[in-house]
């Protein structure tokens, strides 16, 4: 049996938890807050993050989201994620790294430190000009995926990929934070109602962060 080492609010576990659960893989939940440095989770990962996967039965520990999910793209053939013509899997991958790279850096890191890190365990306020600035960087990327879905079915392309997967990753984290400002993303928001009213996303909208609480709407597919 698989187990991912993760904690609720892990974008990055999230985005594999969406492709396992595309492709129908099971697993059991960890729970690891990265920021207590664990000994036995530093002995897996020397890099402290999360996500850590690993399956006894099977000797294996995979580290890193993307090096995981191209692990199960590899070895699961239900619902291929990254998949078409190598252009296809080039836009795929460009935009899977820009939401973890770009999206991340921008918008989710800063909240998850504003909102999450500071009240869990620094014990400090939030500082308020951090937050505007990431709410700010949110709009502007909502609107490049609002332009994005405006020429396209779904973000990279005609079919649901692993870059829709990662970015609704990485935005429901936001969402869940109260980062996002869904007025004026008409296109995002639809797309992303249809992705929260999938099998695979509904555990996660279930799930809660000790102390931190989300907005009404989170968990709710008809947000708007
Ligand atoms: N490139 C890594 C990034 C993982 C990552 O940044 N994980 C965060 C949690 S969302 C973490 O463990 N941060 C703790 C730290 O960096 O010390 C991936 O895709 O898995």
């Amino acid at each position: 049996m698989w187990l991912m080492f993760q904690f609720p609010l892990c974008p990055f576990s999230r985005k594999i938890r969406l492709l396992l659960g595309e492709k129908g893989v099971g697993y059991e939940l960890v729970r690891e807050s990265p920021w207590q440095r664990r000994d036995e989770f530093i002995d897996m990962n020397p890099a402290g993050q999360t996500p850590v996967m690993a399956d006894d039965s099977r000797n294996l520990v995979l580290i890193d989201s993307q090096a995981i999910c191209e692990y199960f793209e590899e070895t699961e053939e239900k619902s291929p994620m990254i998949s078409g013509t190598a252009q296809n899997r080039a836009e795929i991958r460009r935009l899977t790294t820009w939401f973890d790279q770009q999206f991340y850096g921008d918008v989710v890191a800063p909240l998850m430190n504003e909102k999450m890190r500071k009240r869990l365990v620094d014990r400090t306020s939030p500082d308020a000009k951090m937050l505007r600035e990431a709410m700010k960087n949110a709009v502007s990327h909502l609107d490049y995926t609002d332009y994005l879905l405006d020429h396209r079915n779904w973000l990279a392309g005609a079919t649901l990929s692993l870059a829709d997967l990662t970015a609704a990753a990485h935005i429901s984290v936001a969402d869940y934070l109260g980062g996002i400002d869904w007025r004026g993303h008409d296109l995002t928001s639809r797309w992303y109602a249809g992705l929260k009213s999938r099998p695979s996303f509904r555990p996660l909208l279930g799930e809660r962060m000790e102390v931190i609480v989300p907005p009404a709407h989170y968990d709710k597919v008809d947000f708007l």
